[in-house]
């Protein structure tokens, strides 16, 4: 009798502590476009793996690829998550533009030539700015990821110049800017969200995409008629690891700094593990048969020299200031 009210006793107090552990342990949702077969997915992955271990499991995040939490719609991302539909992201600069104007940097064509310039702006005052124009917007920037200088690829010949993209119908992403930069090159850009484009480019309703070399690798956009792949490095679009500010606030200090150290974290891994892979993905799609066009100097001016107009048109919607602080980080 008396051992059994002891077992009694103890159920009670397991069960006790269980529910007590169910509500320490907090979960969190966080959205990608891209799922972990891609270094994004992956990213988001590595930032709950380091967040769960730091945490001794105390904080879960939930990671929810395919842009599902918007059902697709990558660019009402960063809208969901200030709204608190989305607790936090792992985002594309693309994808949140259309919130804050100030990410247009990344998206001006040949602004930056390579990582270096990149990692520039990033690390230095520019990046500092474009941190703030998200702060500004209710949402806590705390890291930088990368999905990757973007080439263009086409269903039906090689392009050398702007000239062999006139009147191709090119899916780019329903971020104004990419409508500007298309319309320049005398393109046809259709915007549409990355859900959509594979099924679009399996028709045939548009001849061509522009992504890393990454998502063309893992999402094998040459078995979709991507025959012909221009590397003409015109952008690149960083990651960046965020918080909606509500969730924040509410977070202990140390919880804090443990999200932020793992995002911190994650962020240089993935830059690292994708930066890495691009010369092998390259000699991978070549060998699926892609044919692959690098320009030379000549070839890559002409592209600059049609796409100054877009420099123009968003250079105030962008900020003479955060503008100036890329270019000077990037002479440097
Ligand atoms: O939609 C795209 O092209 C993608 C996956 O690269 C982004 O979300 C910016």
């Amino acid at each position: 009798m008396k051992l059994t009210r002891c077992l009694t006793a103890l159920a009670a107090a397991a069960a006790l502590s269980a529910t007590f552990s169910a509500t320490a342990a907090r979960e969190y949702s966080v959205s990608t476009v891209l799922s972990d077969a891609f270094p994004w997915g992956q990213a988001a992955q590595k930032w709950a793996d380091l967040v769960e271990e730091r945490s001794k499991g105390e904080i879960t995040l939930r990671v929810y690829p395919n842009a599902q939490l918007v059902a697709g719609d990558q660019t009402k991302e960063f809208s969901a998550m200030r709204s608190g539909l989305i607790d936090m992201a792992v985002g594309s600069t693309i994808n949140w533009s259309p919130q804050v104007p100030e990410l247009n940097l990344f998206s001006l064509p040949f602004l930056m030539a390579d990582s270096s310039d990149l990692d520039a702006i990033t690390q230095g005052e520019a990046g500092k700015l474009a941190f703030a124009a998200i702060e500004k917007r209710g949402i806590v920037p705390l890291a930088w990821g990368e999905n990757g200088f973007r080439e263009i690829s086409n269903s039906s010949k090689p392009v050398k110049t702007p000239a062999d993209l006139a009147g191709l119908k090119i899916r780019v992403v329903g971020s104004p800017l990419f409508q500007d930069t298309f319309t320049a090159l005398g393109a046809n850009p259709t915007q549409m969200s990355w859900a959509d484009a594979k099924p679009a480019l399996t028709t045939g309703a548009v001849d061509g995409q522009e992504n890393p070399l990454s998502v063309f690798d893992v999402a094998r956009v040459d078995q979709v008629g991507q025959k012909y792949l221009t590397l003409w490095h015109y952008m690149a679009d960083p990651l960046v690891f965020a918080v909606n500010q509500r969730v924040w606030k509410q977070l202990p200090e140390a919880d804090r700094e443990i999200l932020r150290q793992a995002a911190i974290d994650a962020g240089k891994w993935e830059i690292e593990l994708s930066r890495n892979a691009e010369a092998k993905r390259l000699e991978d799609i070549r060998s699926r048969g892609v044919e692959v066009t690098e320009l030379n100097d000549e070839q890559h001016a002409a592209f600059v020299e049609a796409t100054r107009v877009v420099h123009e048109k968003w250079a105030n919607k962008i900020g003479t200031e955060l503008l100036e602080a890329a270019r000077a980080a990037i002479a440097k």
